[in-house]
């Protein structure tokens, strides 16, 4: 990426000078509107000065992102790289959130939302309950289906293909299946009297053909090995979740990452998850997203442990989301969740790197186990709204960003 020079001042990467004088900016990012915006801390200067000329952040220039007191100045160089990627546009999908099931054994102790079998506010859908949820939640622009479940101890292997078929065969794209599930799927998948795992390629391969058209990004937690001892014990490690993304690039199917911040974890932990994302997407790439999830705090093992009642604040929300931006230069879009962190939020993250606003969901369940405050769904003109209000074009896309819409952007007073 090569930086114009500004009208602003008329500067480019290689003509900064060495120091600012008193009160003047380090430097100024190019904005898509034509404008520059001030950068004034001279560390946060420098590499957006290299990132603005095509380089790559390091770890420790990552963690100089994380620590820069100029957040309006990071937000700007997010927006830059946001920019050159999708120009004004900001996307959404018209989806509903299908969690067909609350029974998991896995026990990760961020999770309000599991249950065991015979436990008080259990939920268990066989198929043709499935089938009668869809036909309640659907409206005819319902594209995207997006399961979000648990790991159910007694349910075969041919339920989940069943389940994928029958969306598929009713018209909807189905997202489905984190590779903590796929870790599961190789387990129940073996045939009768084997004992062996079968692998992620032969599940993913069932999956694919029973209609899987993309993998969201759950279960990635933190990859950092004391986090995920502490939170997610029980669940695929780092490698293995890595290895089934990886996999599923290998077979055309495009999945998104997810992070869950906001807990027991360190800045330097966020930033190691978010490089070996990078570093995959460089090996084998098809990861469409970066999913920021704000941990929330109420319901749970972990929030009642570390003695944890307040959720993310904004201002560490938007950061997090402006150094994804710019640390993953190799993943299309950061999306902006707004069921974690508000719609209010997600708008103003439009202008700090975020290009997706995830979709209008209907039902979701996870997060609103561990007492999120939003609304279980948004309609689409809410969507449309918070987009245009934002001075973007909002893009209504399918589960694999084809572009299905383009709505008019509304010109800001
Ligand atoms: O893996 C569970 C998270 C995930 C809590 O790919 C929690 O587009 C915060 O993966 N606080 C499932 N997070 C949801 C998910 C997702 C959501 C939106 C979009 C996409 C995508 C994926 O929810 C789990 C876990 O990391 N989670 N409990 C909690 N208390």
């Amino acid at each position: 990426m090569t930086r114009p020079p500004t009208a602003a001042t008329g500067a480019t990467p290689t003509q900064r000078s060495a120091g600012p004088a008193a009160g003047a900016p380090a430097t100024v990012v190019p904005l898509p509107n034509g404008h520059a915006a001030p950068i004034h801390d001279p560390a946060l200067a420098r590499i957006a000065d290299k990132v603005l000329s095509g380089g790559r952040v390091t770890f420790e220039e990552g963690m100089t992102l994380f620590a820069t007191p100029d957040l309006p100045g990071l937000a700007a160089l997010a927006d830059a790289v946001r920019a050159e990627k999708v120009g004004d546009k900001a996307y959404y999908v018209h989806s509903l959130r299908l969690s067909q099931t609350n029974v998991c054994y896995v026990g990760c102790t961020f999770c309000g939302f599991q249950r065991t079998m015979d436990q008080e506010g259990v939920w268990d859908m066989d198929l043709p309950d499935v089938w009668a949820f869809v036909e309640k939640h659907a409206t005819p622009d319902l594209v995207e289906i997006h399961i979000s479940s648990g790991h159910h101890p007694k349910r075969g292997w041919d339920y989940y293909l069943d389940l994928t078929r029958g969306l598929t065969e009713r018209g909807y794209q189905v997202k489905a299946w984190t590779a903590a599930e796929i870790h599961h799927f190789t387990r129940i998948a073996r045939p009768a009297g084997t004992t062996a795992p079968v692998s992620y390629r032969e599940v993913l391969s069932e999956l694919k053909d029973a209609g899987l058209i993309a993998m969201p990004g759950g279960g990635a937690e933190i990859f950092a090995e004391r986090v995920r001892r502490r939170i997610a014990r029980a669940k695929v490690d780092a490698d293995g979740w890595l290895d089934v993304h990886r996999t599923a690039h290998e077979l055309g199917l495009p999945t998104n990452a997810t992070m869950l911040y906001g807990h027991v974890e360190t800045l330097e932990e966020r930033l190691d998850h978010m490089m070996r994302i990078r570093d995959l997407q460089d090996e084998a790439p098809g990861f469409m997203s970066f999913v920021p999830l704000a941990f929330q705090p109420d319901n749970n093992q972990l929030a009642r442990e570390i003695g944890k009642t307040e959720f993310t604040t904004g201002l560490d929300d938007l950061r997090n989301l402006a150094v994804a931006r710019v640390v993953l230069d190799n993943v299309p879009h950061v999306k902006g969740y707004w069921i974690m962190i508000t719609p209010e939020l997600v708008q103003v993250s439009l202008g700090a790197g975020v290009s997706d606003v995830d979709g209008t969901i209907s039902d979701e369940r996870i997060a609103h186990a561990s007492g999120a405050s939003t609304e279980t769904g948004i309609t689409e003109g809410e969507l449309i709204r918070l987009i245009q209000d934002a001075g973007r074009t909002p893009v209504k896309r399918d589960a694999i960003y084809t572009e299905l819409e383009v709505h008019p952007a509304r010109p800001l007073a």
